[in-house]
C-alpha cells in the first residue's frame, strides 16, 4: 500500500538503497555476527531479522499497539473484516509495526485483558503480515500465585521457577501461549513473531518488576521461558526482546538482562507523564545506553513503547519525540493503543494534533507500511 505521503520519502529511500549497493560491506554487518537466541529459526523469521537490521540503517519504523483492533470510536468487526487504524485514518498511510498483547492467552480465555478476541487478533496478525507488517507481541499475564492481574505485585517469581510450588501451572500457561504463537501462519507458514515479555522490569508495578522478585530469579524465570518455548513446544518463529523501563546507566539496563544467548533485541519503554522536558531528556540518554549495548552485542534495538497520553501538546511528535529519536538507529518506535477518548496515544481524525503527526510521519527517516513495502531487503 503506497501513502499519499509517500512519494519524496521513496525516493530517499531509493537514494540510501543505491548507496547501499555501493557500499555492501556497512550493510551487511551486523546481523550477520549476530548469535540467535534460537538457531533452529524458521527462515522466514531469520529474514525479518536481517530486515530489521537492514531497515534501521534507512529510518524508524512505525508502530502502533492494538492498531487494528481498534481506535478511538470504533472497533474491529470480523463480519465486515475490514482492515483499520487510526494511524491510516490520520496520515492515509499504516503502522509498519503492530504491537498485540497476549494477557489471558495464560487462562484460556477467548479475549485478552482489553477484551480483542484472540481469534479476530490472529486474523490482523495474518493481514498485517500479508500487507509486510511486522508483528510484536508482549503479555499481561496474570499473577499465577495470586490469581490478580499483572499489576497484583505478590511476589511470584519464586514460585513458578524450577524449585517453586506453581512451575506446573506456569508450564501450563506458556503451553497454550505456545499453540496459539503455532497458530500464527500465512499460506501454511510460520509468522514472525517478535516475543516481548515481562517488560518493564526495573518499574515497580508488575509482579515479575523491582522489588518484587530478585534479579536472580527474573533471570531463570526468562530463561526457562525460553527453554518451553523453544526447546518444549519447538517454536521456531519468535525473536526475543527484552525491554525495561527508563534507565540511567548501562549497568541499570543491564541488571535484569537474562544473557546474550536468552535476547535478540533491546528495548526501551519511556512515556511522557506530561513533563516534556523530562521525557526529552530521558529518550535521548536511553536511546544513548541503548545504541551502545547494541552496537557492543551485535544486536537490534527498538523504541519499544512510547507515547503521550491524549496528546495534549499539538506539536509533540514533530518538536518534542522526532528532534529526540532522529539517527538514534532504533529499528522501530511503538506508540500504545488508541483506547478511547481518555486513553489514546496516537492522533485520531478532528485531533489537534493530527496535522502534527501527519507531518512527523512524512520525515524522510519515518517509515511506514508503504515505505516498507518498497524497501528491498532480499
Ligand atoms: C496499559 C493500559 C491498560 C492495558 C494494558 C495492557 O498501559 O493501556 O489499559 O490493559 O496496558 O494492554
Amino acid at each position: 500500500m503506497r501513502s499519499n505521503i509517500g512519494i519524496e520519502k521513496n525516493l530517499y529511500l531509493l537514494v540510501l538503497l543505491v548507496s547501499a549497493v555501493s557500499c555492501k560491506p556497512l550493510y551487511n554487518a551486523g546481523y550477520e555476527k549476530t548469535p540467535m537466541v534460537d538457531k533452529k529459526l524458521s527462515p522466514p523469521t531469520k529474514r525479518l531479522h536481517k530486515k530489521l537490521f537492514l531497515t534501521s540503517k534507512k529510518g524508524i519504523i512505525l508502530g502502533h499497539q492494538d492498531s487494528p483492533g481498534y481506535g478511538v470510536g470504533w472497533k474491529y468487526d470480523a463480519a465486515v473484516h475490514a482492515f483499520e487504524s487510526d494511524v491510516q485514518k490520520a496520515t492515509g498511510d499504516f503502522p509498519g509495526v503492530y504491537g498485540f498483547d497476549l494477557g489471558h492467552i495464560e487462562l484460556d480465555k477467548t479475549h485478552n485483558l482489553d477484551t480483542v478476541g484472540f481469534a479476530p487478533m490472529r486474523r490482523n496478525i495474518q493481514e498485517a503480515y500479508k500487507k509486510g507488517g511486522i508483528i510484536t507481541l508482549s503479555w499481561h499475564l496474570n499473577n499465577p500465585f495470586s490469581d490478580g492481574s499483572s499489576w497484583d505485585t505478590i511476589s511470584a517469581v519464586d514460585k513458578i521457577i524450577p524449585g517453586g510450588a506453581y512451575i506446573k501451572k506456569y508450564e501450563h500457561w506458556v503451553e497454550r501461549l505456545a499453540n496459539f504463537v503455532k497458530s500464527l501462519k500465512y499460506e501454511g507458514k510460520e509468522i514472525p513473531v517478535i516475543f516481548r515479555p515481562f517488560h518493564e522490569m526495573n518499574g515497580n508495578w508488575f509482579w515479575w518488576g523491582d522489588g518484587n522478585c530478585s534479579p536472580s530469579d527474573y533471570v531463570a524465570l526468562w530463561k526457562q521461558t525460553v527453554h518451553l518455548l523453544r526447546d518444549k513446544h519447538r517454536v521456531h518463529q519468535i525473536l526475543y526482546a527484552y525491554s525495561p523501563n527508563i534507565v540511567d546507566s548501562e549497568s541499570t539496563f543491564l541488571k535484569y538482562y537474562p544473557g546474550d544467548a536468552y535476547v535478540d533485541i533491546l528495548g526501551a519503554d519511556i512515556y511522557d507523564h506530561n513533563d516534556s522536558e523530562t521525557y526529552a531528556k530521558n529518550v535521548k540518554e536511553n536511546l544513548k545506553i541503548l545504541r551502545s549495548i547494541a552496537k557492543r552485542k551485535n544486536k537490534l534495538y527498538a523504541f519499544t513503547e512510547t507515547g503521550l497520553e491524549k496528546i495534549p501538546n499539538e506539536k509533540w511528535f514533530t518538536e518534542i519525540l522526532y528532534p529526540n529519536i532522529r539517527a538514534s538507529g532504533i529499528a522501530w518506535i511503538l506508540f500504545w493503543r488508541n483506547a478511547r477518548e481518555s486513553h489514546h496515544y496516537v492522533p485520531f481524525p478532528g485531533h489537534k494534533s493530527e496535522t502534527d503527526f501527519r507531518q512527523f510521519c512524512k520525515s524522510q527517516d519515518i517509515l511506514l507500511l508503504g515505505n516498507l513495502q518498497t524497501i528491498d531487503t532480499q
